[in-house]
């Protein structure tokens, strides 16, 4: 055994010696306050004595990794440590944390405890970003913002809109007036719908196939067509139907064909088309009507898609009706467009304000769009799509 003495001025004092010079299994056997010093028994200092001792054989191993104690140091690292753990265990117990394990090791631990000081730093700094985009935001902005939300566009279309508006104001560098917001969100709009625009429905085809789900209003958009066609253009017209699932759906473009005096066909299969075309062989357009069905379904789409086989120029038009939902209309535009179908036309415009689809609809597929139906009456509930007009419509605001 080994014995030291140590006189100090209090106990921690003795503990943190004890420990560096005799290591962690060191024991205290005694300890007594003693007066040191002073003159003829007077002025003697209080001091404490403290008798520490450690078996022979672990005599001399520091408890840890032998250094010169510095209690300034010290009091930094064991705040420091306190800190780490503090974070680490809010960390380990934030309820929205994702889940995490306890490591087992104090290496692992220190480790554990040094990434998750770094993860919650990435984190601050993206939240920073982020109050500090927030802030950039005008009310302007945010009110654009909420307007295309309530008008269902897709929000990677609205981000991608409000940072090239902010670009353009960082430019300018100085905040966009409203009516700068909202000009330039027309303008970009524009822009990026153009491409896509004034196509309509080709002259150079003779055959147009329209189809897309039951009741969108196919047949009534045919016979708006047809009429434009032959009463303004003066074009000899024809109709084909394939649309033979329900009696009155025949009966619907035959009525049309008598008031408009367009010869109709009937065609029940694939089969009978040479028949049709050979019968419709003087005609200048063909308008072919097809039915209606469940097109999320892609058997009903390669079905249709039989029917619209033709040795001559052809082109095929989606249409799609605005009180069809978003995911839906998304979902058969997917199908037809995996057919090569390029055209779209939207109808029902009149019952809805919310036109965001249209947009999502054309840039996602990059559809063609031709005309926009706003009413049941034929002839007159048509006209060619406009960007700016279809734009004008998309940003008004519907604020009372
Ligand atoms: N409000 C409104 N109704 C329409 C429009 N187009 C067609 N319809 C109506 O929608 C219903 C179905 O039309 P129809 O042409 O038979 O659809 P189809 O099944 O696709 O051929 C009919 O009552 C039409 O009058 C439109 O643009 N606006
Ligand atoms: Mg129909």
């Amino acid at each position: 055994m080994r014995v030291k003495r140590y006189v100090v001025n209090a106990l921690p004092e003795a503990v943190t010696l004890i420990r560096s010079e005799l290591g962690k299994d060191a024991v205290i056997l005694n300890t007594k306050e003693i007066k040191v010093g002073g003159f003829m028994g007077m002025f003697r200092k209080k001091k404490m004595e403290v008798i520490a001792a450690i078996e022979s054989n672990q005599a001399n191993i520091p408890a840890q990794p032998q250094r010169v104690s510095n209690p300034q140091v010290d009091a930094a690292v064991e705040q420091i440590l306190q800190t780490a753990q503090r974070t680490a265990t809010a960390v380990m117990e934030a309820p929205a944390a994702p889940p995490v394990e306890k490591p087992k090791h104090s290496s692992e631990r220190e480790q554990f405890i040094i990434d998750e000081i770094r993860d919650l730093r990435e984190y601050m700094v993206k939240l920073s970003k982020q109050q500090t985009q927030a802030a950039a935001m005008s009310e302007h902005l945010i009110r654009l913002n909420e307007h295309l939300i309530e008008q269902e566009m897709e929000t990677k279309w609205i981000d991608r809109l409000l940072q090239a508006i902010m670009d353009k104001q960082t430019e300018a560098g100085s905040e966009f007036s409203k009516e700068h917001v909202w000009e330039h969100a027309a303008s970009q709009l524009e822009e990026w719908l153009q491409p896509y625009s004034g196509s309509g429905i080709s002259n150079q085809v003779r055959v147009v196939h329209f189809v897309g789900p039951t009741g969108v209003g196919k047949t009534t958009t045919i016979a708006k067509l047809a009429a434009e066609q032959t009463i303004k253009h003066g074009k000899k017209v024809g109709f084909i139907t394939s649309d033979t699932y329900r009696i009155a759906a025949v009966d619907q473009l035959r009525t049309y064909a008598n008031i408009l005096n367009v010869p109709l066909e009937v065609v029940f299969s694939q089969m009978d088309l040479p028949r049709a075309f050979k019968q419709l062989d003087e005609r200048e357009l063909i308008y072919m009507d097809t039915a209606g069905r469940n097109f999320r379904s892609e058997l009903h789409v390669s079905e249709v898609n039989s029917l619209l086989q033709t040795s001559e120029p052809s082109e095929t038009v989606l249409v799609l009706s605005m009180t069809g939902k978003t995911r839906d209309m998304a979902a058969v535009a997917d199908h037809f467009c995996k057919y090569g179908v390029q055209k779209v036309l939207f109808t029902k415009l009149d019952e809805t304000s919310v036109y965001g689809a249209i947009f999502n609809l054309i840039m996602n597929y990059e559809l063609l769009p031709t005309y926009m139906a706003s009413g049941q009456t034929v002839p007159d509930d048509i006209e060619k799509f406009q960007v700016e007009s279809y734009i004008r419509q998309l940003l008004r605001s519907n604020a009372p």
